[in-house]
């Protein structure tokens, strides 16, 4: 905790100093002098690592890059579930969902783990005006009762559409299908509406010498993706970067997916990925509207913002056009810390974090009293010193019912084998853990294992477990460890 000790004797000194220079308590330089950072939190739906910051040539996120040029990136974040709940779930309690018991969409972890405390109270109990714009949890019923000062209802689109596109695969029309709404420019979105929300509150809603813990989940760029014709319109289709499996690469495992892969023509993947693209530069546009006000109400400086993504989204990986297992696209995700008392602007933290180590991190950037029992790990120091060194590992678990398994077997590409599947199990739980170089993966009661070298295969599509038997019993001891068998079995 030397961050915190640092700060808070630098904070006293300049308090006293201010003290000093203004007799009347009230005035505003006093207050100043004594509050706590703002905090901004943003959280993107079934965002990859498709940003202009992290490389994605192609992307129109100048929004988003310049969060990154004026604060820390993080190259290798990883979320903790597959889909929306199991991973907000676990960010917004800082608990691993082994902690919450939370492994899928269905389950409510207030009934699961009431006690569990959330970001939003934690700040709210310690003189915090709390906000939740949006989709921060999953649902209202997941949603901590006490966490939220203000938490307007979702806005509904009344905008008519300028236009709509799907596309789908002709052998499983509803499984496997994309949707987009293109609306007219002058309209509003989902992420429009809610945007208006969060400038609302930043303009007018604001308590007077109260902190704010501001959060707003935007929709983008989950489906169906919603854009505006100008997001088309500046992508180019042509160059669009489509995913090339290797030659070598290993066969198609069934129990890894929950959805029949599928490979369209060329320019149906095209198309598919510039509307991802679109929605994720509508998204984009409204993150500057917010950084807008944040400057117009002289707030940069004093405000931690964090943007997060709650899972990634495959663009083709395997024949996924979806979420729901546990690879690199998937688990993979973007984050970036605007800070600039103490994040190094411009900088890239290279070490492993997860997403559940942000409650502990805006804890002790903000000088709360600690929550025990938090799975998380704190990185503010690699907001100080991005080459300061991350986790040793990262875990995601996912699972897939036995009927996705037993259809994308009878939809398996030419070449690929059926595995026996064991008559008893009808959930496989595939399990990842990720350390700097490698991914190593389970399915939990079949005897399935992978091994991927990330700096070689960073989709993970080499499976080369049998070249390295030492890695993967290391690997496979870090997974045990961490995920205990279940019902007896591993
Ligand atoms: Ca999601």
């Amino acid at each position: 905790m030397m961050y915190a000790q640092l700060s808070s004797s630098s904070f006293w000194l300049s308090a006293v100093a201010t003290l000093a220079l203004c007799p009347q308590f009230a005035c505003a330089a006093v207050e100043d002098a004594i509050a706590r950072p703002n905090v901004l939190f943003l959280i993107a739906d079934d965002l990859n690592l498709s940003l202009g910051c992290y490389g994605a040539a192609e992307a129109r996120t100048p929004n988003l890059d310049r969060l990154a040029a004026e604060g820390v990136r993080f190259e290798r974040a990883y979320g903790q579930g597959a889909v929306c709940t199991p991973s907000r779930n676990s960010f917004m309690t800082g608990m691993s969902t082994r902690t919450v018991g939370i492994h899928d969409t269905f389950v409510q972890y207030q009934k699961r783990n009431p006690q569990a405390t959330s970001l939003g109270r934690h700040f709210r109990q310690n003189g915090y005006q709390t906000i939740a714009v949006g989709k921060v949890e999953h649902t209202p019923q997941h949603q901590d009762p006490q966490a939220w000062s203000l938490r307007p209802d979702y806005p509904r689109v009344k905008s008519k559409l300028a236009g709509r596109e799907e596309m789908s695969d002709p052998r499983m029309p509803t499984r496997n299908r994309v949707m987009m709404q293109i609306f007219a420019d002058q309209d509003k979105t989902d992420d429009g509406l809610r945007t208006d929300q969060m400038v609302e509150f930043l303009e007018h809603q604001r308590e007077p010498g109260k902190p704010f813990f501001a959060s707003l989940g935007f929709h983008g760029p989950h489906l169906p993706h919603q854009v505006f014709q100008r997001n088309l319109d500046a992508i180019p289709l042509d160059r669009m970067p489509l995913v090339r499996e290797p030659v070598d690469a290993s066969l198609f495992n069934p129990i890894a997916f929950s959805f029949v892969p599928w490979f369209p023509d060329e320019m149906t993947q095209r198309k598919i990925i510039r509307n991802y693209y679109a929605a994720v530069s509508q998204m984009d546009e409204q993150v500057g509207r917010i950084l807008e006000v944040l400057e117009r109400e002289h707030l940069m400086d004093n405000t931690i913002i964090v943007f997060i993504a709650d899972n990634g989204y495959h663009l083709g990986y395997r024949g996924q056009w979806a979420k729901h297992d546990i690879y690199p696209d998937v688990a993979h995700l973007p984050l970036i810390v605007r800070y600039p008392k103490v994040a190094k602007a411009g900088s890239v933290a290279r070490g492993l974090v997860e997403l559940l180590d942000i409650f502990p991190t805006l804890n002790e950037l903000a000088q709360l009293p600690a929550v025990p029992n938090l799975d998380g790990r704190s990185f503010a120091k690699q907001l100080q010193d991005p080459l300061a060194p991350g986790k040793p590992a990262a875990y995601i678990e996912w699972p897939v019912p036995r009927s996705n398994i037993e259809t994308n077997i009878n939809f398996l590409p030419a070449g690929h084998m059926a595995p026996k599947l064991p008559d008893d199990l009808k959930v496989f739980y595939g399990k990842a853990v990720y350390t700097s170089e490698w991914c190593y993966v389970e399915f939990y009661g079949t005897k399935i294992r992978e091994l991927y070298r990330l700096d070689q295969d960073p989709q993970a599509f080499r499976n080369v477990i049998d070249e390295h038997p030492d890695i993967a019993a290391a690997q496979a001891a870090l997974l045990h460890a961490y995920f205990p068998l279940m019902s007896g079995k591993r």
